[in-house]
């Protein structure tokens, strides 16, 4: 058996590493030249814990090869990137409502229909298409339509159930960055077959590596679960970031009043932060809004409550600047030094991408006159688009010279202990970091 892997990014490659890991062979399939050469030499080309190892003994053992163009195999896994399309200035990604034409971003389908032709020439009859890729509601049924407009010779599951040549799923991913080759293995699966023996087939393949349940429905089902599971916690995060903003106002600790109404057996409400980043969860909840609109109303403002965080904060930072030159009136906005804490799109990874920590501190940088210091102990460099008045600097450095502090990440290194030296200073404590009740929190 060959299984191939189209996509070899933070899902395609690891899922491939695992199969090849239980002694299948893989070829994974990428456009990138630079990503197949990596892999091939046994390196990998992105972060992910204990990954390196994996490959590395995958291509060694002859289990595992990358190419750019798709050879014949028994099962494709197509896991390749569904970003959202861009939309007109000013509604991306906030999916602004101008009066009377809700508007939000469409998912861009063009990776998948690109791996679905590409896999197309090479497909054999008893042939497996697996899609994996989060997708739109309807997006499997349109890989079927594509891959049999390209190879009227075979027939599909559309058209003639269980009796087609190939056999076509839907098995989202479901793994969270930073824990992915321990959650591949260990998390249950959903099966969406477009027939019985599509799903039947599916769950045989995952067998070999997943040890959680393979639960079967259909395609639709499947997709629609993926989007529901992130969507569920965004709305979530949106209660826990709208209460932040309500007891601002109020004069409330948020984090001591979400620690009390936790106390009852059946709240648990998550925690506040600077705004929703990664690439999941602020981006799935946008396909069911563009497929449903006029349904999907909470799930829809649950993005955009999620989406004004950042604003929010770098508002707040202003307002401590304000109010730090009042009480100074001999220092002027240039003499204000304002440490960042955390860049990082959530704690204790060095993934800085859809981050609103990172964000929020660039804008701040591009506004601010005076100094400010970000500081990130999970990365070496500031990524290049960082201002001329941004530095990278240690806790220790930050703490000294500032007089504005930013809780951005509450990465743990921050949580023992490290930014409980600034008390005296003003707090803008987006995380709960600093959680002394005396003091402003925000
Ligand atoms: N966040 C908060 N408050 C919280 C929890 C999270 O502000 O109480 C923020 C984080 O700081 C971060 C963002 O939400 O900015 C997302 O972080 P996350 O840890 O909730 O999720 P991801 O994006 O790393 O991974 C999610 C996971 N989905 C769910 O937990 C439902 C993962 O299982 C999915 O596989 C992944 O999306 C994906 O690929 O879709």
């Amino acid at each position: 058996n060959t299984i191939s892997v189209i996509g070899l990014g933070y899902i395609g490659l690891p899922t491939a590493a695992v199969f090849a890991s239980r002694k299948i062979k893989v070829v994974g399939v990428d456009v990138n030249q630079h990503a197949v050469d990596t892999i091939n030499r046994g390196e990998i080309h992105i972060v992910e814990p204990d990954l390196d190892m994996v490959v590395h003994a995958a291509v060694t053992e002859g289990y595992l090869r990358a190419t750019t163009i798709p050879e014949a195999a028994d099962a494709f896994l197509i896991a390749v990137p569904t970003p959202f399309k861009e939309c007109p200035a000013g509604t991306h990604p906030v999916g602004a409502s101008p009066a009377g034409e809700p508007r939000h971003p469409e998912p861009d389908l063009s990776y998948i229909e690109a791996a679905a032709r590409a896999i197309a020439p090479v497909l054999k009859p008893g042939n497996l298409v697996i899609l994996e890729s989060t997708s739109p509601v309807g997006a499997t049924e349109k890989v079927a339509d594509w891959l049999a407009e390209a190879r009227p010779d075979l027939t599909f599951p559309q058209t003639h159930g269980e009796v087609s040549d190939i056999r076509i799923a839907h098995c989202p991913e479901r793994v969270l960055p930073g824990h992915v080759l321990r959650e591949l293995v260990q998390n249950d699966r959903v099966v969406g077959g477009m027939t019985a023996k599509c799903s039947e087939q599916a769950c045989a393949l995952y067998k070999s590596f997943v040890q959680g349940e393979c639960v079967v429905t259909n395609a639709r089902t499947a997709e629609m679960a993926k989007l529901t599971e992130n969507s569920f916690r965004d709305v979530n995060i949106a209660f826990a970031n709208e209460l932040s903003m309500i007891c601002d106002k109020l004069d409330i600790n948020v984090w001591e009043l979400i620690r009390l109404a936790n106390r009852h057996p059946r709240v648990n409400i998550l925690q506040p932060g600077p705004g929703v980043g990664g690439h999941c969860i602020a981006v799935d909840p946008w396909f069911i809004v563009s497929k449903t609109p006029e349904e999907a109303r909470l799930i829809r403002t649950a993005r955009e409550v999620n989406d004004s965080k950042p604003e929010w904060v770098i508002n707040k930072v202003k307002l401590a600047v304000a109010e730090y030159l009042q009480e100074n009136p001999d220092k002027t906005a240039r003499d204000v030094t304002i440490a960042c804490y955390g860049l990082a799109f959530k704690a204790d990874i060095d993934d800085l991408r859809e981050s609103p920590a990172l964000a929020i501190t660039q804008r701040i940088a591009a506004q601010h006159p005076g100094s400010v210091l970000a500081v990130e102990p999970n990365i070496k460099e500031l990524p290049l688009t960082a201002g001329k008045n941004l530095s990278l600097e240690t806790i220790a450095n930050a703490t000294e010279r500032a007089v504005i502090a930013v809780l951005l990440v509450d990465h743990k290194l921050f949580k023992e202990g490290g930014v409980q030296k600034i008390a005296e200073k003003y707090v803008i404590d987006t995380r709960g970091l600093y959680n002394d009740l005396t003091h402003k929190n925000w």
